[in-house]
């Protein structure tokens, strides 16, 4: 990781809320952009602890303080991205949630607010939320993209049953297109469930909303 990065890394390491926001608005302002602070930065550092965590290294309480600093460090940069939205209205709608059974809402949060600010209006459906109740707000949203998110093994199913039940049904399927990401979501699964797009971070998540939405092609 880029030495610049370091005080900021330390500070979600240890659980420091208030020192991730100070210290991501001292990198902002001198001149880091706010995707790369969590590409290069908070990305990586999450997937260490996480990694730890998986050996038994750490435990959930330091990963929770861990992911209430990335949060801080969210409600710091969020403003920053909306005061600059891409020009060029994209006018299409989507809905984003993360799928039944999983609580984990960053990196979602953070595909939301890159859609919203390259022009998509976007509803954010928040975590947990069961395959109905995502169709749903979609229909009722009307959504041109159902966006999932999923980070849990387990909750896999419940993101296959929420495409099959939108790609099974005739008036879901013209109108609904489904973006799919998240830890255990590979290019290769997306294939296979039957979505219609898939990116592993979230600038690739707005190529991919462009290119279903037939108004860019990916790159
Ligand atoms: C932070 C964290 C937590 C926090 C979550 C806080 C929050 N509000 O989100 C807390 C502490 C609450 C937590 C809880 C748990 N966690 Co947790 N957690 C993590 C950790 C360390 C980081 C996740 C993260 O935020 N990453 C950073 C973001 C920016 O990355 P991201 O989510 O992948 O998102 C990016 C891309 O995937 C993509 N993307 C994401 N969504 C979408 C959607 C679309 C449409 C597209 C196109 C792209 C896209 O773009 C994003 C931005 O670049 C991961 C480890 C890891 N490496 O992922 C474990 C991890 C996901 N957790 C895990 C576990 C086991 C749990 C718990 C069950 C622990 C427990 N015993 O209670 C609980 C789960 C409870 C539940 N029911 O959900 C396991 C899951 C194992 C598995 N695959 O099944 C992991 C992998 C850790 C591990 N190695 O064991 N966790």
């Amino acid at each position: 990781m880029d030495e610049k990065y370091l005080k900021l890394s330390e500070a979600i390491n240890e659980g420091e809320a208030e020192e991730a926001a100070e210290e991501s608005m001292k990198l902002i302002e001198s001149g880091v952009e706010v995707a790369e602070l969590f590409s290069d930065c908070v990305e990586p550092t999450l997937n260490v602890i996480g990694d730890k965590f998986a050996k038994l290294e750490v435990f959930l309480p330091e990963l929770l303080m861990a992911s209430e600093a990335v949060k801080a460090v969210q409600a710091e940069m969020e403003p920053i991205l909306k005061a600059h939205p891409i020009e060029g209205k994209v006018e299409k709608r989507a809905v984003i949630a993360t799928v039944y059974g999983d609580l984990h809402d960053i990196g979602m949060n953070i595909v939301a607010v890159m859609l919203e600010v390259n022009g998509f209006k976007v509803k954010n459906l928040g975590t947990d939320v069961s395959s109905n109740d995502i169709i749903q707000a979609a229909s009722d949203y009307d959504a041109e993209i159902v966006c999932l998110s999923g980070l849990m093994m387990p909750s896999m199913p419940y993101m296959q049953d929420t495409i099959d039940r939108i790609k099974g049904d005739a008036k879901h399927q013209n109108r609904f297109k489904i973006l799919v990401g998240g830890g255990p979501v590979s290019e290769e699964w997306a294939k296979k469930s039957g979505a219609d797009g898939y990116a592993d971070d979230a600038i690739g998540a707005v190529q991919e909303a462009l290119r279903v939405a037939g108004l860019q092609a990916s790159a």
